[in-house]
């Protein structure tokens, strides 16, 4: 049976980084693991919450060095994207993670893009990149971090909002994303994951947002879900990261199924793939077989990711009319 085409859209390239390439880097770039075996850092991948999981992913990417190591992490992750269906990839990354660690800018956005330039030819993949602030450092930081990308602004489609949501409101980042807009860049956020609906509305209302990333704590809200289904806003949900970050507590009970009778504009995604237990294609059919999905709902899922990609009209057609020529 051949993967359903798909767009990927809430994917962090940093949590495609496998075990495997996290010790290899590590080798080469002399960085010392806290983990003596793959095994033993395999051990680690059981988290509590959010910000257990946030802790182990910043810590393995202290491996990432080099422009090479950024263009190896995003070839591993689109040679596995394509083997599960991705047509598509809207691709995260977190600026400050790196330069906070004496990791400029430019190696990373160079190395990334490297491997992106790469892809429509190698992989047969189409890319976006997003340019992510962490919520849990300060707007200034977001400010400076927007600043020091501007010599790159041509390859960045979006700006995005991720890491510790509590505590954290998107009203923390009016000023950077009026920023972002005036230079023509598309919106999104992470909200509703562990936030309550009112950081739902604050990504809308005050970030001008174009897609909410999770926004699964929607439901709590009645007039939210208007909202978002007045405007189609599309809501990219990532099932096993909400399972393994306890949003939900088995996948039998995640709110997809009530997500796409109120009418939102889902999508299914994999967010951190190396750390959440699989990449897209492994979501899709995690949730078919928890869920009960039929075809017709899973089409609707992919044809949902190309609707909500950031793609210009052409090209959107031509997607949707593969997800429509699909047989399984
Ligand atoms: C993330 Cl699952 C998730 N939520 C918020 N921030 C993140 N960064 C990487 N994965
Ligand atoms: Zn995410």
């Amino acid at each position: 049976m051949p993967p359903i085409p798909t767009a990927e859209l809430h994917l962090h390239i940093e949590g495609t980084l496998e075990p495997d390439l996290a010790f290899a880097l590590a080798e080469r770039n002399g960085v010392e693991l806290p983990y003596a075996t793959q095994e033993e850092l395999k051990a680690a991948y059981s988290f509590s919450d959010l910000q257990d999981f946030l802790n182990l992913y910043y810590a393995l990417m202290t491996v990432l060095r080099t422009e090479d190591d950024f263009a190896d992490l995003t070839n591993a992750y689109l040679a596995r994207a394509r083997a599960q269906g991705v047509r598509h990839a809207e691709i995260f990354f977190d600026p400050q993670a790196h330069t906070a660690r004496g990791v400029e800018i430019d190696t990373v956005i160079r190395g990334i893009t490297r491997a992106l330039d790469a892809a429509p030819e190698t992989y047969g993949i189409t890319t976006r990149l997003i340019m992510c602030f962490l919520r849990d450092e300060s707007a200034e930081s977001a400010l400076e971090t927007f600043e020091a990308a501007r010599p790159h602004l041509d390859r960045i489609a979006a700006v995005g909002l991720d890491s510790a949501e509590v505590g954290n409101p998107p009203s923390k980042f009016r000023e950077v994303y009026a920023l972002a807009r005036e230079a023509g860049l598309k919106c999104v956020a992470h909200a509703g994951e562990e936030g309550p609906p009112a950081y739902v509305w604050e990504a809308l209302d005050i970030l001008g947002v174009d897609r909410v990333d999770h926004g699964v704590r929607c439901l709590e809200d009645e007039a939210l879900v208007a909202r978002l289904v007045a405007d189609r806003t599309p809501l990219t949900v990532c099932p096993l990261s909400n399972v393994r970050l306890r949003v939900v507590d088995r996948l039998e009970d995640h709110p997809l199924p009530a997500m796409l009778d109120a009418g939102l504009l889902v999508t299914v995604n994999s967010d951190d793939p190396a750390y959440f237990g699989g990449y897209v294609g492994d979501n899709f059919t995690a949730v078919r077989d928890a869920l009960g999905l039929d075809e017709t709902t899973l089409r609707t899922l992919a044809r949902n990711s190309f609707e909500a990609a950031f793609l210009d009209e052409g090209t959107r057609a031509a997607y949707l009319k593969e997800v429509e020529g699909w047989t399984r």
